[in-house]
């Protein structure tokens, strides 16, 4: 290929033409090859599916490869766990971990886009070994990183219609779901992606300091309304629906209406203090399971205190403390989840990576649960352990 002819500033030329290094350059981008792009989008869309229906740009796919959009990509596995470009390819796996880079549904403050690049980033600072649970995920859990939804910033259908189809994907698979957030309007489009394969009802355990269940919030399905549309779908009763860690002067009466209409259960900080974390998980699995055949968690950040997750959306003080907060997501997963999410971090309004931190931390202690307790860890990762980052030497 013939190099392009470079700009001419001899006094004569740029007396000639005011837009002379515009012009050249207008000329130049013609001869720069795109097969490389081109090979790129081929290679999105076979190993990360066709992008759902409602995409108007069937270059799209439903998990992003490759450079676009710029706040996903591959920069590193969570827990640097094996990373599966092709998402055909994961049913060896019984974990699949993704990320929904989503914040349009945001209603105050953004960043939550970057919420599974944080999260993952904060995973280097830790092993995969827990001393007190005793669990070493990298020798008991195959688990893999399939990478993130591609998100349609400033199309929250779009975008939900994409997750829901990922969702449905890794459920098709029998592979156990965990999304890293995004904000929690994700909520809604995972239930609809994951309930489809549950032979019965679903049960939802929400960790919050917010309801989340007013129909709508500035006109559109904000993070502030999943619920209302989870609990619509036919086999996620709001009954089944119970919500933990609740309060503050962020709780729009809208939703609290929805909740009380619905008979949601709402269970406050303060209800923790005082009947404490085993009788808050008792109950809790016991209200979630009645009479369903899965129950999903999912785990907003901005209940622990807010002065321990500066990086949140809506951060609410008050919250609970994070060792209340993993002792009762270690609960829950002991009496059985069947997926979950970690939603709303968001790693541009985070401090020192606190928020990413905790965040990791909720996913890897319900993981480690899932693992003592025998519901996960039947596939051992033998296959797959040279595929793990730096393994130490005996
Ligand atoms: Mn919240």
């Amino acid at each position: 290929m013939s190099e392009p002819t470079g700009p001419d500033y001899s006094p004569e030329a740029l007396e000639e033409r005011v837009d002379q290094q515009g012009h050249w350059a207008q000329q130049a981008e013609e001869k720069l090859s795109d097969r490389r792009w081109q090979e790129e989008v081929e290679r999105a869309l076979a190993y990360g599916l066709p992008g759902a229906d409602s995409l108007t740009d069937k270059n799209i796919p439903t998990f992003a490869r490759g450079e676009i959009p710029h706040f996903s990509g591959e920069r590193g596995t969570f827990l640097k766990c094996p990373y599966v470009e092709d998402v055909h390819q994961i049913g060896d796996a019984e974990v699949a971990i993704f990320g929904a880079p989503l914040d349009a549904g945001t209603t105050y403050r953004p960043g939550t886009r970057f919420g599974p690049q944080g999260i993952r980033r904060a995973t280097n600072l830790f092993g995969t070994y827990n001393y007190e649970l005793g669990v070493d995920l990298r020798e008991q859990l195959n688990m893999v990183d399939i990478g993130d939804i591609f998100a349609i910033p400033g199309n929250l259908e779009k975008s939900f219609d994409q997750i829901s189809k990922g969702m449905a994907h890794v459920m098709s698979q029998n592979v156990f779901p965990v999304v890293l957030g995004g904000d929690h309007s994700i909520g809604y489009p995972t239930i609809r992606g994951l309930a489809p394969y549950v032979d019965g009802n679903i049960g939802i355990i929400h960790f919050d300091r917010h309801v989340d269940t007013q129909e709508l919030d500035l006109d559109e399905r904000m993070h502030t309304t999943p619920w209302f549309h989870a609990t619509d779908i036919k086999n996620a009763p709001p009954t089944n629906l119970v919500q933990i860690g609740i309060g503050g002067w962020q709780a729009p009466r809208a939703g609290v209406k929805v909740g009380r209409a619905r008979g949601t259960t709402v269970m406050t900080v303060g209800d923790v203090e005082r009947v404490g974390v085993e009788k808050i998980i008792e109950t809790a699995l016991e209200l979630a399971w009645q009479g369903a055949k899965a129950v999903y968690l999912s785990f907003d950040i901005d209940v622990i205190d807010s002065g321990f997750v500066p990086g949140t959306g809506w951060p609410e003080p008050g919250g609970l403390l994070p060792r209340e907060a993993l002792a009762l997501v270690r609960g829950i997963a002991e009496g059985g989840i069947s997926g979950m999410e970690i939603v709303e971090c968001s790693p541009p309004y985070d401090w020192a990576e606190q928020t990413s931190l905790i965040s990791a931390r909720v996913v890897m202690d319900t993981l480690a649960s899932l693992v003592r307790t025998g519901q996960l860890g039947k596939k051992p990762s033998v296959a797959r352990k040279d595929a793990w980052g730096p393994y130490p030497a005996s």
